[in-house]
């Protein structure tokens, strides 16, 4: 019996140590966010997180080094003005997923230290209620990107590339 405890807390500091869970239970799909060349400026990051666990799970907490504070941010309309407001979850549901995007929910990096320069890639630390902490990359886009794949018409990018 106390065998079996002792492994389960070695597994446990493993996993803390190089700072992921073992196991993922949330598949993060396309992670990116806006080139932001302001310094001390904040920068939302979007993606699609699915729940593969079947029960369900929560981002609580996310954080980055390029930016001093991070929040999990929804977009609400109050009197016809859309606002972001910080909440302290974003749920998954059982079996389901979510799509943080523009105007709707996403991870928001606030106070800058570098630029954010399209093409390159950021490093970001996601805490899951279920999946505890999940280390991704976001790829940095153009600054007109409005969504993860409609550019139809758009004239900086010459038009009907898909
Ligand atoms: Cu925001």
């Amino acid at each position: 019996m106390k065998h079996r405890v002792l492994a389960v807390v070695g597994i446990t500091a493993v996993s803390w140590a190089l700072g992921f869970s073992a196991v993922a239970l949330v598949q993060i799909e396309n992670p990116w966010a806006r080139a932001s060349l302001k310094l001390k400026g904040s920068a939302a990051v979007f993606m699609t997180l699915t729940d593969i666990s079947g029960q369900g799970d929560m981002l609580v907490a996310a954080s980055s080094p390029v930016a001093t504070t991070t929040e999990l941010h929804i977009h609400k309309t109050v009197n016809g003005v859309m606002q972001m407001r910080p909440v302290s979850a974003l749920s998954i549901p059982a079996g389901g997923s979510i799509t943080l995007q523009p105007g709707a929910e996403h991870v928001m990096l606030i106070g800058l230290r570098i630029p954010l320069r399209e093409g390159e890639a950021i490093p970001l630390q996601l805490v899951f209620t279920h999946s505890n902490i999940v280390e991704t990359t976001v790829q940095i886009r153009g600054v007109g990107s409005l969504h993860s794949h409609t550019s139809h018409g758009d004239p900086d990018r010459g038009g009907t590339d898909h």
